[in-house]
């Protein structure tokens, strides 16, 4: 007898998060989605500080909160989604550091000088007006 309520414990657990995935995208409003995580640059040998930022089909960075040092800082863009091309830039930068639209299984990167210490917000190009945006933090020298 012990086994049977354990497998029908299994089984709703399942459908909930079957559910739950369901409401979150068809009843969320892209715009209220939360914007998730967030990271510090790890620097490598030559000085060059990297984060992988990841896109997939639900308009969101992660992290969308990014943390560097002055200097040069790479970002990495995976769009790890199957529907909407990507792509990562520096609003105050207009397209000078704007990484290619990439389709969902592919990647790109860009490196770039920061700006002077503050706040600076990146977006994905295509999808700003679903929510598609970030911080990126850089710190005092
Ligand atoms: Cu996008």
């Amino acid at each position: 007898m012990p086994p049977a309520p354990r497998a029908v414990t299994a089984g709703c657990l399942v459908a909930v998060a079957g559910l739950s995935t369901a409401c979150l995208s068809s009843q969320s409003p892209i715009n209220r989605r939360p914007h998730l995580g967030s990271t510090t640059a790890t620097t490598s040998a030559n000085g060059i500080q990297h984060v992988t930022v990841t896109a997939d089909d639900t308009y969101r960075f992660f992290p969308s909160t990014i943390t560097v040092h002055p200097g040069k800082v790479q970002i990495t863009l995976k769009n790890t989604g199957s529907g909407a091309p990507h792509n990562w830039g520096l609003d105050a930068f207009g397209t000078a550091d704007l990484t290619p639209d990439i389709p969902g299984g592919q990647s790109t990167s860009v490196t770039f000088t920061t700006p002077a210490p503050g706040r600076y917000s990146f977006s994905c190009t295509i999808h700003a007006k679903q929510g598609q945006t970030g911080v990126l933090i850089v710190l005092p020298d």
